[in-house]
């Protein structure tokens, strides 16, 4: 079945809340019969990214970041992600589709004050989200806020931070900056963590920090308000097995697959509640995500982003509207 969508006019459109994942999932699309004796496919094309250009914000200590969220009321939500997990690709490629639909996503100028390399962050934003040019996105636009909004309504704020500030293989265990506690747990607004998993073996192989970044979203449940909600992403799906060509993959399969690979991730969002959790076993939602596909030049040098089926983006989206009610 394919998945819904709401008119291109009306993005308050109603979502079942049967599709929080439910251990028993029945997948929306044929069964497709994995060969792989891995839960994702190792021989990832792309494996590790390309040096990153030194920006600002790599220089910038976690622990004296200061940001300032001045809407308290539009939900936030966090892309949670290990370093290259694909976070700002996952902004450009949501803004590119919702701004094919008629929304508008602004950087939120206040977020950083005082800080000049993200106010030429901000003026660029638009060309970069627009650029084939991967380095254009993933270089460039770092640790943002933007805000989506329709007719002028103003829908999400969605935070794009660096990955090692969420879990940094150089220090797996260290804890979450300040700023992220304060996010996770002074504000006022409801937040929805989008908690990424990497389908790139390859880059994500060690067994330890994989288990730390579970301990990391365990801690973020733990530190979160009732009103909070969870989508676990499967993202760079077109790495795995799974997808099933435009949009369309197995969704039992990249549960399962995210089950074995990133273990007790699941359990941290069981629904211990006597009743509820009988028809909502789940309190995170599950979806795979793919922002598009990453061409290197013969010579290596560049590397082209085309972007992904419009139903990864589509899906991700309904949810977060869900979500941000
Ligand atoms: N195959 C595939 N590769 C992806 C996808 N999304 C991102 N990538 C790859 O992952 C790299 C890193 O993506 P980013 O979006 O920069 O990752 P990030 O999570 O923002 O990384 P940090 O900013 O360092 O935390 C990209 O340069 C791509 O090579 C995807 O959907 N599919
Ligand atoms: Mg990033």
């Amino acid at each position: 079945m394919p998945i819904q969508i709401p008119s291109d006019s009306d993005p308050d459109f109603d979502v079942d809340e049967e599709r929080d994942l439910e251990p028993d999932y029945t997948p929306t699309h044929e069964p497709h019969i994995s060969t792989a004796g891995l839960p994702f496919v190792e021989d990832s094309a792309f494996g590790v990214p390309e040096e990153k250009a030194t920006s600002v914000d790599s220089v910038l200590d976690p622990l004296k970041v200061s940001v300032e969220i001045a809407d308290r009321s539009t939900p936030v939500v966090l892309l949670v992600g290990p370093p290259a997990s694909g976070k700002t690709m996952m902004l450009v490629r949501l803004t590119r589709w919702l701004k094919n639909k008629g929304y508008t996503v602004t950087p939120v100028r206040t977020f950083r004050p005082s800080d000049g390399a993200y106010e030429r962050m901000c003026d660029d934003f638009n060309a970069m989200v627009s650029s084939n040019e991967a380095a254009a996105g993933t270089n460039v636009i770092s640790f943002m806020l933007v805000k989506v909004s329709y007719n002028g309504h103003p829908i999400c704020q969605i935070l794009e931070a660096p990955g090692e500030h969420y879990h940094s293989p150089y220090s797996p265990e260290s804890d979450f900056p300040p700023y992220i506690h304060r996010i996770i747990q002074t504000i006022p607004n409801r937040r929805v963590f989008v908690i990424l998993t990497d389908a790139d073996y390859k880059l994500q192989k060690d067994e330890e920090s994989r288990k730390l970044y579970v301990d990391k979203i365990r801690r973020i449940r733990r530190l979160s308000s009732p009103r909070d909600r969870f989508i676990v992403v499967l993202n760079k799906v077109d790495l795995t097995d799974y997808t099933l060509g435009k949009g369309h993959y197995n969704k039992r399969e990249a549960y399962r697959a995210v089950r074995d690979f990133y273990p007790g991730v699941f359990e941290i969002f069981e629904n211990k509640h006597p009743i509820t959790r009988f028809f909502k076993p789940s309190e995170a939602s599950f979806v795979a995500f793919q922002s598009g596909v990453f061409t290197k030049s013969s010579d290596g040098k560049s590397t082209t982003f085309t972007a992904g089926a419009d139903g990864y983006a589509e899906e991700l989206w309904k949810q977060l509207l869900s979500y941000c009610k």
